[in-house]
This record gives C-alpha cells, structure tokens and sequence, in this order.
C-alpha cells in the first residue's frame, strides 16, 4: 500500500468516526428528549417547553420567538426589517416582500403580534403583525416561521391600533394613529379640525391567507389607538379606542388631555358589509402594495393595487357607535365571553367596563348624547357594566384567563392587576420590573384562553440585567396565574420592545411544522435539481453561476471568465433532504448579507466584482464535520480580459 493512499485511508476513517460521533451525540439528544433513555445524561432545562410565545420587536421590526416555561429565545422572524441573519431582504428573491408605495424600505417598527383563529381560538396557522410607520400588516406561516405576506394599508397615517382578527379571520382590522388629510394633500397643519381624518380598515383573509383591502371607513381626525373584534355575542363588531378627541395638533400631551372623556368607536361590519353589497361606498384612487412568497418558487412577488372601497358614516347609519370612554383611552379588550368590551384610560383612575348587551340596547332605545361629527355618542350610564376602582396608575392592557378573572397592565404604578369580572373587586396584585406595557395570557384574547400563566412585557429593566450601555434591554416576566395569587417565575430579556405578545400550546404549532422543502417541487427558474446540471453562463455582462450545495461541497467549486463590470448571480440550491440542514455562501467583498439556503430551495446573490483577482466563497454554516473544506474559487480578469468562462468541480 503506498504512503498516498494510507494517508488517505487514515483521513477517511477519521471523518467516519467523527461522523459517527456526531451521529450518536444526535441519537443520544433525541432519545432524551423523547424520554426513552432512563436516568442518565444532562437534561438542559425547560426542554419540556409547552408553549410558544411570540413578542413584537417594535422598533426592530421582527418578531421574537421564546419557549414557555424556559423563556429560551428560539428564533428572530424577520417581517418589516432587513434581517442579515436570514438574508431577508437581502437575496434577491425576498427583497420584493420589502416594496411599498414608496418603494423598498428596509425598517419598520412592529407592534402587535396576533394569532389567527379558528371558531374564536388560536389555530396555530398564522401570525399577523402590523407596522406603524408605514402603515402594513404581515402574515407570518408558522408552519416555516416565515413572513409569507404583507400588505401595505393605503389612506392611513399610521397603523397602530391593528392587526386584530375576527372570530375566523373574516377580517384583520386596522385603525390610524394619526389622522391626515385623505387624500394626503399639501394643506396646512393648523387646517387640522377642517381637513384631517381617520380610517378604519378591514383586511379579509382567504382560506389560503391571502390578504386584501376589504372596505374602510372614514371616520372624524381623532387618535385611533387600539382595538379588538367582538366575538361570541358581538362577533359582528369591532371596537376601536380613540385619543386626541381634541383634535390637537401640537402638543399633544397636554392639548389632548382636556376631554374627561374620549371615545371607543363601535363598528357593526356586518352591516358594513350590507352596505358594501349595496354599492353605498366610493373607490378611492389610492396606491398600495401586496407582497406574498410563493413558497413553490421560493421568491417573493409584488402586486400594485390602485383603488379601495370607502364607506361613509353620514351615509351609512348603524354602522359605527362612539362609547364615551376614560380618559384617553389606550386598549381596548373584549372578554372570552364576547359581552364585556374593557378599556384601559391611561389617564384614569378606573378602568371602564362596557356592556354589549347594554350597548345594543341603548342603540335600540336611542340612549345619545349628542354625536360627534354625526356619529351618534351613546350615553355613558347607558354602557357601562362597571367600574373597576383601585386598579392601579396608568392602566393599558387587560388580558383574561377563561376562569373569570381578567388582569391589567399598570404603567405607572408598574404592576398587574388581577380582577374579577362582573363583581370589578380587585383580587390581587403583584408588581412588574419595570412599567409593563402590554401583558400576555396563552389565547388570553380569544374565547378560550389557556390561563397558566400570564407575561408581562416590561419597557425598563434599570437594575434588573447587568449593564449594556446606554440603553438596557426591555424584558418579559413569566408569572403562575394557575392559583388565587399570582407567582413570579423568571425574567428574561427581549429582543427589541415587547410591545404585545401572543402565545399558545406548542403542539397546535409543532403539528404543522415543515422538516424541508422537497426538491421536485421547486419551481424557482433559476433551479439545478442535480449537481450535473450546474453550470455557469454568460449573456453580455450578465452572468448567472447554477451552483448547488449539498455536504460537504459547492457544484461548481472552481469558477473562471468572471470580470470586472460583470453583474453576477449565483443561484444556488441547496440539494439537502434533510432536516436542519441549511448551508451558507460568502463571497469576499460582496456587499449583501450572505445567503441561508433551507434545504430544497434555491437562493439568489448578486455580485458585481470591483477588481481582478483570485476570491474565495464558502459556506457560513457549519454542516458537518467537513463543513471548513467547504469553499471556492473565482478568478477575476481585468474588464475586456479574454479568459473564457470555465467552471469546475474535482479534477
Ligand atoms: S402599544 Cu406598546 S404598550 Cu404599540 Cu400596543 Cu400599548
Ligand atoms: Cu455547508 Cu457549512
């Protein structure tokens, strides 16, 4: 046997120990987590997390999700912002999910997690979130943990009080936060009282996700701030909180706190509806985009559309009812039952309880107070259900548990309030590190909520976490609601501001969750579906590499004829079958995030090479015990240069 060979033979048993090694640490894993081995190896713990918690990242515009109980974060889902973790936004094929009416942006601020449901319960199917900014709402699969869809909201200054479902997802809603002139036009802002206004916004969902601009309503330019769908007895309405019924328009913290009393807006979108079929609506000119990812051709693609329905109050009577509310009202929270619609008055001292019953007997029996811009105002005495009093400074959020208990988010007084609807006595209290923003029960904004625990997601964490600068982190807190008195479990810190938060039992996801993506399917037509067919080609300064990527090599490896002022793509396919087994590519000096290729999909980079020489490429994930061996070769000749295209891989 000569020495080459031995040296050869020595190498590869060596990479099928390791391999084997690798391979029974795996097996080991999994019988541990299965529960099939007795007493022995380390157990991390909170591997037995039943829940899946999902946090908005606000002003970092993904989304967070965590393991309940362990509170392990599991994975950023980017939505609204570029993210170089996933190359979303970055390769070519997702960039499209990023176009809005005023081209691709790459940031937006997200708020509001919310799961879709099915008969008024979580499903597990999907994840809405809204942008604020530029107002948008986004579907997220939850089967992928990828943002399938977004829809951008066209006549809207500002998308906060959204993306909140119907019982079946007839319909995401979506309020302004600030009101504008709609159309936008060049006005002045002191024209305010005369020329601003509001929109609230349907958005249907099909059977298969698709989202479109049902109808909206225009409605006076006050503050829309946050709302929930009725459900049960009121599914058929959404209400919606309002602010600034001042009509302020500078210095809003003092100018609209005048009012003792702002409004909760009552839509009855049934009728709504009646209206739309009717033909009582205008279409309005205005530009908006849809961007979905076709998950056959593994990219995304965007739609303009040019025109919505709107409905007017003033000729739409019983569509919309405003319930006089304390006092700049933030959320607004409907009971698993459906009857008791609860708004958190940030500025007051109670926490008002509506009553839908009582709501649609004051509109029978014409209980007004006057209207406001002629949508009638019903008499408060005529609503309320209660008042729940010693309920803490500054409350926001009310979430319930399905036992008959609801619990408050306190702001100032930082801390949550546990209450019992119906009696509205105070039960319990536990405080918050620091001033809780929303708060979060599993399903605890639908009809059956899973109340084991209850989060709170908290804006301050001074002297809570070491250290990190200038700004902390923002945290979440895991409290036992399962007894009488509330129990603090664990704190843990968020990626970016936790402004609301959902939850539910993992197995409604787990159930749904892809391994891979089968490699016949694929539909991308830039695709190599064997390594044989890789191939590089050029067509004038275009150049379009079919790599493929399978353990441990690129197909091809060696690539020459590139020059500069070349435009070159690589399509690479990522020829694994397997699950959790991606690869990474980096070519030196590219200026975009490196790919992350799940396998069975196909992912474009482009690379436009600035100056001759050799560059390397290689894979950034490590797959395998040879995933260091897994790199590449270009040559890159000066411009007009004549070394023809040549590709290979093995000799
Ligand atoms: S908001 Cu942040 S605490 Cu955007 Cu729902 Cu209330
Ligand atoms: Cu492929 Cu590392």
């Amino acid at each position: 046997m000569s020495k080459k060979y031995l040296k050869a033979l020595i190498i590869a048993a060596s990479i099928v120990a390791v391999f084997a090694l690798i391979h029974s640490g795996c097996q080991q894993q999994k019988d541990v987590l299965s529960g099939s081995t007795a007493d022995q190896v380390f157990v991390p713990p909170g591997s037995y997390d039943d829940f899946y918690l999902f946090t908005s990242g606000g002003f970092s515009g993904q989304v967070g999700v965590y393991g309940l109980p362990s509170g392990r974060l599991f994975r950023v889902i980017p939505v609204f912002s570029q993210d170089p973790e996933k190359s979303y936004g970055y390769s070519e094929e997702s960039k499209p999910m990023l176009n809005t009416s005023f081209g691709f942006l790459p940031w937006d601020d997200a708020h509001h997690p919310e799961l879709s449901q099915t008969n008024g319960i979580p499903d597990g199917k999907w994840l809405f979130i809204n942008a604020n900014n530029t107002p948008r709402v986004a579907r997220i699969d939850l089967s992928t943990f990828t943002t399938a869809e977004i829809i951008e909201i066209p006549n809207s200054g500002g998308n906060h009080g959204s993306p909140f479902t119907t019982e079946n997802g007839e319909y995401i809603v979506a309020s302004t936060r600030f009101s504008i002139p709609i159309p936008n036009r060049d006005v002045p802002i002191s024209s305010y009282k005369e020329n601003f206004k509001g929109t609230l916004t349907f958005i249907s969902v099909a059977k298969d996700g698709k989202m479109s601009i049902a109808f909206q309503i225009l409605v006076p330019g006050f503050d829309y701030d946050l709302a929930h769908a009725g459900k049960g007895p009121s599914h058929g309405w959404a209400f919606f909180t309002s602010y600034n019924t001042e009509q302020a328009n500078t210095l809003l913290e003092v100018n609209a706190s005048q009012n003792d009393k702002d409004f909760v807006a009552a839509v009855n979108w049934k009728k709504a509806e009646e209206f739309i079929a009717a033909g009582n609506y205008k279409t309005m000119k205005a530009t908006y985009y849809r961007n979905h990812f076709d998950e056959k051709k593994h990219m995304a693609f965007s739609e303009k559309n040019t025109d919505v329905k709107v409905l007017s109050p003033a000729d739409c009577p019983g569509l919309i009812y405003y319930l006089p509310t304390p006092k700049s009202p933030h959320g607004v929270d409907v009971d698993p039952s459906g009857e008791y619609i609860v708004a958190g008055g940030k500025l007051a001292t109670v926490i008002p309880v509506h009553s839908f019953s009582k709501m649609l007997k004051a509109i029978e029996n014409e209980e007004f107070d006057g209207d406001a811009q002629g949508i009638p105002v019903l008499k408060y005495e005529s609503v309320i259900a209660g008042e729940v009093e010693n309920c803490g400074l500054g409350p926001l959020h009310t979430e319930f548990d399905g036992k008959g208990f609801a619990y408050t988010s306190a702001f100032i007084s930082s801390e949550i309030v546990k209450w019992e609807l119906g009696t509205w006595q105070v039960v319990d209290r536990i405080p918050t590190y620091y001033s809780i923003g929303h708060l979060n029960i599993p399903g605890g904004d639908s009809k059956k909520p899973w109340g084991k625990y209850v989060i709170a997601l908290n804006k301050i964490t001074k002297d809570r976490y070491l250290p990190t600068g200038p700004e902390l982190t923002q945290s979440a807190q895991l409290i036992d609601i399962s007894g009488d008195k509330m129990k603090l479990l664990l704190d843990f810190p968020t990626v970016g501001e936790p402004h609301y938060a959902q939850s539910l039992p993992a197995d409604l996801v787990v159930k749904n969750s892809r391994k891979i993506y089968l490699i016949e399917e694929n539909e991308h037509p830039y695709v190599t579906k064997a390594e044989k067919d890789a191939r590089v080609e050029r067509n004038g300064n275009e150049v379009h590499v079919y790599m493929t990527t399978i353990r441990t090599h690129f197909a091809p490896d060696n690539i020459e004829g590139i020059k500069v002022g070349d435009v070159v793509y690589f399509h690479l396919t990522n020829l694994e079958q397997d699950w959790d087994i991606p690869h990474g590519f980096a070519v030196k000096g590219a200026r975009t995030a490196e790919l992350l290729i799940m396998p069975g999909v196909t992912e474009t980079y482009t690379w436009r090479p600035q100056f001759a020489g050799i560059y390397p490429f290689y894979c950034t994930d490590f797959c395998s015990a040879l995933h260091q061996e897994m790199q590449g070769y270009i040559r890159v000749s000066e411009r007009g240069s004549n070394v023809p295209i040549s590709y290979k891989v093995g000799n």
